[in-house]
């Protein structure tokens, strides 16, 4: 991003909104991994047996949900 002028605001605000960005990018991932997380040992708790089935489904939508959460901060993709 070019500094049209000393201290310009706009530029600052450009950092910190990229870098704000890749942090909301990076916390969704980590709850999504952690909600995935809690599920499973939830379901291994758990007496009845359905719930088992249905998280040993889970990893199946990370080609679904990452590339959505990848979208929140575009500027770190590796490929568009
Ligand atoms: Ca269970
Ligand atoms: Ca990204």
């Amino acid at each position: 991003m070019d500094m049209k002028e000393a201290y310009d605001l706009k530029a600052l605000g450009d950092k910190l909104k990229a870098q704000g960005l890749e942090l909301a990018e990076d916390g969704a991932e980590n709850v999504y991994v952690s909600v995935k997380e809690w599920l499973k040992e939830s379901a291994e708790k758990s007496t009845n047996a359905i719930d088992n089935v249905v998280t040993s489904f889970l990893d199946q939508l990370d080609p679904v949900v990452l590339p959505l959460i990848d979208e929140i901060n575009p500027e770190d993709n590796v490929e568009a």
